[in-house]
């Protein structure tokens, strides 16, 4: 059974990579805009100025002194401002002066980021005030015009240090052409953002992208719909009977030598614990092994030739190894130790808060067409719990477009066998039908939905 057990993991793994790739275009449900960008420009304020190149003692001080990431003073020098999205592209801006122009292809969501060599100084943030978490996040459609953000300030916040631009939000919100319920949407899911700011996770000084290097820590998140997959089978499940079932990691690897790793060990933020489950209360590396072991976690279907690897523990299968205490994964610095040597580090790491209600997550409710044992149609309802209301609603189709960037499932027996599985994408629209692949050569017992949020992170229900 252990055996099963880590190909079924794999196969999550695979599926989430495919699905992390698959959602650049995503952004705002307009991105098929390829070619075409728009300026974010802007001009740093009182007590920040903006180098007209880098010097190498930055980059020195923000290799040996990580622990000034999100620390800004009074009179900050910034090097770079850089925009990033969660397919790990990177623009860095051109420099005129105080002043600085982003130019931005549209279709991707993006974080901007003031660095100090190798540190992230500040993170922009569109408003503090929308939400309960603020908006981070540009995301950049087809139906965006230039924007300028005006004079930029730093102030400090919890985690890091907030940038904030004298253009007011409505103003903004008016050139990117976002809706007010979809910015508010924005600015609960954007929190995962924050960790597309680590731009020199390997520490050598250099920034990875132009090392040609990428590492994603990306957290995933699983729901049971407590229904079984023939429960659902010619009607569908109630959205409200939907419970956490746990999160978990994945470290999504493009390097050199990355696929000659043994063991890579994960360790949460200082002082915090990583939750209880399936997972050791601080670190991993006493039961992971062979799960972590990179040759059986790289996969072909992660392309570049990159790898991941997913941080979850013990046999079995999921979800029910998973982290599931607290309920929102601990915000922080967190490190990942390859073969007990290479350290990569990943500061700011953030989640959107989770709680018993599931408050503003998505969650799918499904319905299995059969025709003897083969299913030939699956239909998916998109929900949330509203916190105003108390009430499961539909998911607003702007709102889904602007937040899921790519969905898909998968049909497969008891075992979630390699030989034994269909799968497909869903349409990302409030209501989907789809038909399913024949089943050829096993009966399907069980339906997995997962999705990827514009912002990296992932969602699975899954009914067996
Ligand atoms: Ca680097």
């Amino acid at each position: 059974m252990k055996t099963l057990g880590i190909v079924r993991l794999l196969e999550i793994v695979a599926l989430g990579a495919a699905l992390a790739l698959s959602s650049g275009c995503g952004g705002s449900g307009k991105g098929k805009t390829a070619g075409s960008s728009i300026t974010v420009k802007g001009t740093l304020g009182s007590g920040i100025t903006l180098a007209s190149r880098d010097t190498g003692l930055r980059k020195v001080l923000g290799w040996f002194a990580p622990q000034r990431a999100y620390a800004a003073g009074a009179s900050d020098v910034i090097d770079n401002v850089i925009a990033v999205d969660a397919n790990g592209n990177y623009i860095l801006a051109t420099k005129s002066g105080n002043g600085f122009t982003l130019s931005l292809p549209q279709g991707r969501v993006y974080l901007v980021a003031f660095l100090s060599g190798m540190t992230t100084k500040a993170i922009y943030r569109a408003d503090p005030n929308v939400g309960t978490t603020g908006w981070t996040a540009l995301p950049v459609g087809s139906g965006s015009h230039d924007v300028d953000l005006g004079m930029i300030a730093f102030e400090p916040s919890a985690l890091d240090t907030v940038a904030t631009g004298s253009t007011d939000p409505d103003t903004l919100s008016t050139a990117l052409g976002l809706a007010p319920g979809v910015r508010d949407a924005i600015g609960v899911w954007d929190a995962a953002m924050q960790r597309l700011a680590n731009v020199d996770v390997d520490g050598d000084g250099v920034f990875d992208f132009q090392e040609g290097r990428r590492y994603d820590l990306t957290l995933h998140y699983e729901f049971n719909p407590n229904d079984t997959f023939a429960g659902i089978a010619g009607s569908f499940g109630d959205p409200s009977a939907t419970t956490y079932a746990g999160y978990g990691y994945w470290l999504n690897v493009t390097a050199p030598g990355a696929h000659d790793w043994a063991c890579a060990t994960l360790t949460p933020p200082e002082g915090s614990s990583i939750g209880t489950g399936g997972f050791p209360q601080t670190s991993y590396n006493s039961t992971c092994g062979s799960v972590t072991n990179a040759t059986e976690c790289f996969y072909s279907s992660f392309g570049g030739g990159g790898m991941s690897v997913n941080f979850y523990c013990g046999s079995g299968s999921a979800p029910a190894n998973l982290a599931t205490s607290p309920y929102t994964p601990p915000a922080g610095t967190y490190v990942v130790t390859v073969d007990g040597a290479t350290h990569y580090t990943f500061r700011g790491v953030t989640s959107q808060t989770i709680d018993a209600n599931l408050n503003n997550l998505f969650i799918p409710t499904a319905k299995l067409t059969m025709s003897g044992a083969q299913v030939t149609r699956l239909d998916v309802v998109w929900w949330k719990h509203d916190p105003s209301s108390g009430s499961w609603v539909q998911v607003p189709a702007a709102e889904l477009a602007a937040i899921v960037g790519s969905a898909g499932f998968e049909i497969a027996d008891q075992y979630w066998d390699v030989n034994a599985r269909v799968r497909g994408d869903l349409p990302l629209t409030p209501t989907a039908s789809v038909n399913v692949p024949a089943q050829s050569g096993f009966t399907g017992q069980a339906l997995r939905i997962s999705y990827v949020d514009v912002f990296g992170y992932g969602y699975g229900v899954e009914w067996r």
